[in-house]
């Protein structure tokens, strides 16, 4: 058990927690890297061609094969660490989740306050009438999912090449600005815009929980390389 974080959690009143694909690993959902591995032996080009705005509209249908094969897990279920973040928010002590996820996850633990940067896959609207879709339609449908009024059906995700929504980024920055600690998990902290919102704390308890070193490991004041269901298991 790292008593420093144990200590700071204990004394802080807003916490805010910043992260990615590595807090779901430990829930069955592989991150980017794994992800790329995988994804080496059956798909021609890398994860962030296939998820850019202009694979989606060249080349739908592979896209979706993709989308459908490495991005949906229906039945993953939140770990330890998603759980410790929703309780702390009900406790009043964690002003919200600044997540890279798409997975829904920290919403299925309890978390209300959680600014999603790059959507959601529980999510998807028609491109032509707005109409929403449900995971279970995406799940369902067969090659590219088409809307009643036969428009294309789009994932609310944030595709490379797509700009991140307003409204999230302001409510994620103005999170992070007023947070008295800022606990970094499970990102590789290598995807921008996001990256650069956690330049926006000012505070000096800044803990980074990650499996591998990143670029920011220098400037944190508290750095773990432990799994983080682990670490906020013990908390
Ligand atoms: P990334 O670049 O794949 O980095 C993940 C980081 O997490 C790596 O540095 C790992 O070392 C670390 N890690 C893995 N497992 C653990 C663990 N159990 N405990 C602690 N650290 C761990 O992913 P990022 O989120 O930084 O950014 C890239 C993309 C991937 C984001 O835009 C995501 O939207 C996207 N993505 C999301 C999901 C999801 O929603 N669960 C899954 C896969 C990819």
């Amino acid at each position: 058990m790292n008593e420093t974080l144990k200590a700071w959690v204990k004394e802080s009143k807003r916490i805010v927690f910043f992260g990615g694909a590595g807090v779901s690993t430990e829930s069955g959902i592989p991150d980017f890297r794994s992800v790329d591995g995988l994804y080496n032996t059956q798909y021609k080009y890398p994860p962030e061609t296939i998820l850019s705005h202009g694979f989606f509209m060249r080349e739908t249908e592979e896209f979706y094969r993709f989308y459908r094969n490495k991005m949906l897990f229906p039945d993953a279920q939140p770990n330890a660490a998603h759980r410790k973040l929703a309780q702390w928010e009900a406790e009043g002590k964690l002003l919200g989740v600044v997540t890279q996820n798409i997975d829904g996850l920290h919403q299925a633990a309890g978390s209300k306050k959680v600014y999603e940067l790059h959507g959601s896959v529980l999510r998807n609207y028609c491109m032509r009438c707005g109409k929403f879709y449900d995971l279970d339609y995406m799940m369902k449908s067969d090659g590219v999912p088409k809307c009643a009024c036969g428009g294309l059906v789009k994932p609310d995700v944030v595709l490379y090449g797509e700009n991140l929504d307003s409204d999230v980024i302001q409510g994620a920055c103005n999170a992070i600005s007023q947070a008295d600690m800022l606990i970094i998990g499970g990102t590789s902290l290598a995807v921008y815009p996001a990256a650069s919102f956690i330049d926006l704390y000012r505070g000096h308890r800044m803990v980074l929980v990650n499996l591998s070193p990143t670029p920011q490991d220098s400037r944190a004041d508290l750095v773990i390389h432990e799994r983080i269901g682990q670490v906020f298991s013990e908390l």
